[in-house]
């Protein structure tokens, strides 16, 4: 039995509410030993997770780890939404009754740390001082080293952020247990994995993996569901999976912030650490604030839309990550920074890591070289093409290592939103931009969000799916009060944000990218800044204002007449086959807002009279 008293006084764990919670889970998990850590702990766990084989060496103060080869990304099917009221059951949810949950989990999860140390993260999901700050507290609980060594990286770690609560009892409870993976987990007949956020008790009860957002607690369950469910009951905040940005143009010196969604692995990251292209860096520059979350409130003294990164850290995609597309991800991952790689290829001799697309063609030798599961590449047999590393394979990072991080991304203020863009990998119809001036159309226009799936969740690459907001797999209440929610807080903003929808992944045939992305996509967010100052007017089509190819700036962009023709002009035959399939899946949602329906309805109508019908 561990000695949790002596574990917690000698951390100087004072918050009473905090102990007695250490010692419920310490007693149920069985664990062996029990410890609180802190930021300043990460070299001492680093060095123990290398003694033990769970990290290795890969470069000077860099990390490579291997999950459970069954156990590499967030698992939708096996993620839950409970609470006490059945009331709160939506279309995404997954919800089921707080109760069975519960106990269910306290099955799964008694004595299942048997043997093992129990650490004790105290964290918090916001900047010290924001006004949010009371919904950001935490403590994880968690049986893996590794867990730890991410989650000091991802978020703010350290016992003085509970023992200075205001309300000592308003932390979220955060459980995260391994369990048996190989018997228990994904992919066995006695499947055992869940991942439930007890979303009205601000409890957190993950059983049977050690991957990404089912083990960083912070992060997508608190960040997230947890965060959309508090700023819904309180009526005060919206939490979406957003990145977050500040454009600089030095020539007027004025600072336009944006925030948006694109679903998993659909460039977040990559716009938020976007470099401007060679042509225009002499007069923009990007500042990242956040690439995953953003919390957004209106501000109660200027009467403006706010937000905020509540993360630390960025768990960002490997695949195709290089000195082309985003030499700042790079930047952030160089020797020293004490970045953990995730489930890429790696060579233990030579300590050199790589991933597909680091380099146009995989390293020529061979020799030494292993892929994700650990596997010889030298053993495989002539002909075998499978990736050398993890489609969902990624890198973690602190924020403070990121090139383009900017100046006051620590101020608890946050930073007032110019625009809100929402965007997916649709490979037609989707225009390169198309803006947005009302609010229920925009809000609208989120709802209907749609994007092929991709490797981050578990499903057929391709496929394509909606996915409201980029949070269908964080929805945690009904998506109807969603949208009343969002109507509610961005209503109430004194400026409007201007909404606007983009999309870099249209496709040419032999399935080539018709827009070449990366740092060229910061040239269609200028023209939205121009709209947005009046200095361009676009083209008004029924879907929204599309740019004239005269006003985006693609100074040295190498594209075709055609190309961008494409990139610019509105399908109307293809856009009202996907009015249908609107119409369909909102229908799911129970009680929608009228003004989302009217805002349907005007976007059908101005289709179909463009239509002549
Ligand atoms: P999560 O962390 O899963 O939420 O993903 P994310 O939305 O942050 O996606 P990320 O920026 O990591 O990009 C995912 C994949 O899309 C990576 O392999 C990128 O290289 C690729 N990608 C990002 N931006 C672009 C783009 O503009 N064009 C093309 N063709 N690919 C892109
Ligand atoms: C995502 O899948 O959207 C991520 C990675 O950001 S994870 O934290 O694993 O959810
Ligand atoms: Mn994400």
């Amino acid at each position: 039995m561990a000695d949790v008293e002596a574990a917690l006084d000698a951390a100087g764990l004072k918050n009473q509410h905090v102990r007695e919670y250490v010692r419920y889970w310490a007693e149920l998990t069985g664990a062996a030993n029990v410890e609180v850590v802190s930021a300043a702990d990460d070299a001492r766990l680093i060095a123990e997770a290398l003694a033990a084989g769970e990290i290795e060496p890969a470069g000077e103060g860099l990390y490579y780890s291997r999950s459970y080869h069954k156990d590499t990304a967030r698992s939708e099917e096996r993620t839950i939404v409970a609470t006490t009221k059945a009331s709160d059951a939506g279309t995404y949810n997954n919800w089921r009754d707080a109760n069975e949950m519960t106990e269910l989990q306290k099955n799964n999860m008694r004595g299942a740390s048997a043997g093992k140390t129990m650490y004790v993260i105290p964290y918090l999901m916001a900047q010290p001082g924001s006004p949010l700050e009371r919904f950001a507290a935490g403590v994880e609980l968690t049986d893996c080293r590794p867990v730890v060594l991410h989650m000091i990286r991802m978020a703010r770690v350290g016992v003085e952020y509970i023992n200075s609560l205001t309300d000592q009892n308003s932390f979220v409870r955060a459980v995260h247990v391994t369990g048996d993976l190989p018997n228990l987990g994904q992919g066995t007949p006695d499947d055992k994995r869940y991942f439930v956020t007890v979303a009205d008790e601000r409890t957190i009860l993950h059983y049977g993996s050690s991957y990404g957002g089912n083990a960083l607690l912070g992060k997508i369950a608190h960040g997230l569901r947890q965060a959309a469910y508090d700023g819904w009951a309180s009526g005060e905040f919206l939490s979406e999976q957003f990145m977050l940005i500040g454009i600089t143009d030095k020539a007027t010196g004025r600072k336009y912030h944006i925030c948006g969604g694109f679903p998993s692995a659909s460039g977040k990251t990559n716009l938020a650490m976007m470099l401007a292209p060679d042509d225009l860096g002499d007069r923009y520059h990007v500042e990242f604030y956040g690439d995953d979350i953003a919390w957004l409130w209106v501000n109660e003294s200027d009467g403006k839309l706010y937000a905020i990164n509540p993360e630390f850290g960025v768990f960002g995609v490997a695949k195709d990550t290089n000195e082309t597309t985003n030499p700042t991800a790079l930047g952030s991952i160089e020797p020293g920074t004490g970045a953990i790689f995730t489930n890429i290829a790696y060579n233990p001799t030579t300590q050199e890591v790589w991933w597909e697309g680091r380099t146009p063609q995989p390293p020529a030798d061979v020799t030494g070289w292993l892929d994700w599961m650990g596997a010889p590449i030298a053993d495989r047999k002539e002909g075998d093409t499978s990736p050398w590393a993890h489609p969902n394979s990624r890198f973690t990072t602190t924020l403070s290592k990121v090139p383009n991080i900017a100046s006051d991304f620590e101020d608890p203020k946050g930073v007032p939103i110019d625009a809100i863009i929402f965007g997916g990998r649709t490979r037609d119809r989707e225009p390169l931009i198309r803006a947005i001036t009302d609010i229920a159309e925009g809000v609208y226009d989120g709802l209907t969000l749609g994007a092929e799936a991709t490797f981050a969740a578990e499903g057929v690459e391709g496929q394509l799916r909606y996915d409201p907001m980029s949070m269908r797999p964080f929805m945690s209440y009904p998506e109807a009060d969603y949208a009343a929610h969002w109507l509610k807080i961005v209503g109430a903003a004194s400026e409007k944000p201007l909404f606007a929808h983009v999309n870099w992944f249209q496709r040419g045939e032999g399935g080539r990218f018709l827009w070449p992305g990366y740092r060229d996509n910061l040239r269609p967010l200028l023209w939205l800044m121009q709209l947005k100052n009046g200095e361009v007017t676009g083209r008004q089509t029924p879907v929204g204002i599309i740019p004239t190819r005269e006003e985006l700036d693609l100074t040295g962009v190498d594209i075709s007449d055609e190309d961008l023709n494409t990139l610019l002009t509105i399908d109307n035959a293809r856009w009202r086959q996907e009015m249908g399939f609107r119409e369909t899946h909102l229908t799911q949602f129970d009680g929608l807002p009228e003004e989302i329906w009217e805002a349907h309805r005007r976007v059908a109508a101005a289709l179909d009279a463009e239509a002549g019908k």
